[in-house]
């Protein structure tokens, strides 16, 4: 069937064709150069308060999987940072490679990481995420880095839920979830005006890359490549490779919190 992908056929080279605004002048991700973000001084801590009791369910949406968290009140919340205002937690995704040589869409001075972890928030100036979604403030999205290390006991909840959620279009109850526990110690990031990394690449995010990554195992990478792009029935296509390569800064300036 039709829809974008990360296949030849429908993957990030071809997006434009039904997305033109994969050529515009803010899109994500990018190759962070970390000599060229200049520290700014004026840039506030990040605060990232986040209430268990919203985390609701887990899902295969065919492109990546997501957690999804109650977004009806100021629960789960983002504010400081680059960002003025409350931004509001809908969702935190993954991006990953087929091998631990590859699979984050941000880079750092080239260097690319095994995997890359979204955490979606939207700004409660706008009525709704799918409003706030093409404001040019509308959504600030906090990357970490994922490096292969040491297991990590945090990611171990979210891996355990993938096994029912095999196939694209599945989802399973994910309650009581706490995702502090997947930031890293230090909340150091560099900051630029973006985009989301997928149709429908809209210029409407405020994007905060962590500098420091989190650990996973290889034994825990391996589980996220068990997933599947495919649904049931259908021929099985692993979920692998599910990035975005860096596009153009176009004149942006990335900024740094910390010297
Ligand atoms: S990302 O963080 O830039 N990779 C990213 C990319 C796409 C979305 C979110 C974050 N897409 C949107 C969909 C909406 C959906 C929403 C929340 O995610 O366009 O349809 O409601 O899950
Ligand atoms: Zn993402």
């Amino acid at each position: 069937s039709g829809g974008w992908g990360y296949a030849e056929h429908n993957g990030p080279d071809k997006w434009f064709r039904n997305f033109p605004i994969a050529n515009g002048p803010r899109q994500s991700p990018i190759n962070i150069v970390s000599a060229e973000a200049a520290y700014d001084h004026a840039l506030q801590p990040l605060a990232l308060m986040y209430d268990p009791s919203t985390s609701l369910d887990i899902l295969n949406n065919g492109h990546s999987f997501q957690v999804t968290f109650a977004d009806d009140a100021d629960s789960s919340t983002l504010t400081g940072g680059p960002v003025s205002g409350t931004y509001r937690l809908k969702q935190f995704h993954f991006h990953w490679g087929s091998s631990d040589d590859k699979g984050s869409e941000h880079t750092v001075d080239s260097k690319m990481f095994p995997a890359e972890l979204h955490l979606v928030h939207w700004n409660t100036a706008y009525p709704s995420f799918s409003e706030a979604a093409s404001k040019p403030d509308g959504l600030a999205v906090v990357g970490i880095f994922l490096e292969v290390g040491d297991e990590n006991p945090a990611l171990q909840k979210v891996l355990d839920a993938l096994g029912p959620i095999k196939a694209k279009g599945t989802q399973t109850s994910f309650a009581d979830f706490d995702p502090s526990v997947l930031l890293p110690d230090s909340l150091d990031y560099w900051t630029y005006d973006g985009s989301l990394t997928t149709p429908p690449l809209l210029q409407s995010v405020t994007w905060i890359v962590c500098k420091q990554p989190i650990s996973i195992s290889s034994v825990q990478m391996e589980e996220f490549r068990n997933l599947l792009f495919s649904a049931e029935g259908e021929p099985e296509r692993y979920m692998v490779d599910n990035y975005r390569s860096p596009q153009p800064l176009k004149g942006r300036k990335v900024r740094a919190s910390f010297e």
